[in-house]
């Protein structure tokens, strides 16, 4: 009887351990292999990639138009709360070298990008460094001052959940 109590509280556990891990974190969005946060609360750059790393997250790294197309639709969708807001996203030019990198995905080089017309331009004196959404250019590419205070985007993985092995009773 007893070995069965402990097998009982080992299925129950696991159970829940799955459950918790097969879905994004409480408020975060699942689209394909990723869960994003969406903040509507403005800080700089820096501020913003360390609040997403306390949620075990990252500044958003959008590599595809399919993942740049769900993110820019989610915020229209919800314009009562994002219209006329900046969004910061996880790239910048900390070199000052024209050399765009993702921050997290171990600084991979920007290849896919979705540019404003005209941007990046670099502009005031070359101290726009970061990358946004800007509202103004219809959520399109712009690099801006990194001590601006934008909205942003938070991503981290979803783990895809795995079918619970069930222990052998027996
Ligand atoms: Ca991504
Ligand atoms: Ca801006
Ligand atoms: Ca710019």
């Amino acid at each position: 009887m007893r070995s069965l109590w402990i097998v009982l509280a080992f299925v129950t556990e696991y159970l829940v351990t799955f459950s918790v891990e097969a879905s994004c974190p409480n408020l975060f969005v699942h689209h394909n292999a990723s869960c994003y946060l969406f903040v509507n609360r403005g800080m700089s750059w820096q501020r913003a990639q360390q609040h997403c790393h306390s949620l075990g997250a990252h500044l958003a790294t959008v590599t595809t138009s399919e993942e740049n197309a769900f993110l820019v639709g989610y915020l229209k969708q919800q314009q009562a709360i994002f219209f006329g807001y900046d969004l910061w996203l996880g790239a910048s030019d900390s070199l000052l070298d024209k050399t765009w990198r993702w921050v997290a995905d171990d600084n991979s080089l920007v290849t896919y990008s979705d540019w404003s017309p005209g941007q990046p331009d670099g502009s005031y004196q070359g101290l726009e460094r970061c990358l946004e959404y800007e509202a103004q250019y219809d959520l399109h590419w712009n690099d801006d001052e990194c001590e601006d205070h934008d909205f942003f985007i938070c991503e981290r993985p979803f783990n895809p959940p795995t079918p619970p092995l069930l222990p052998h009773v027996g």
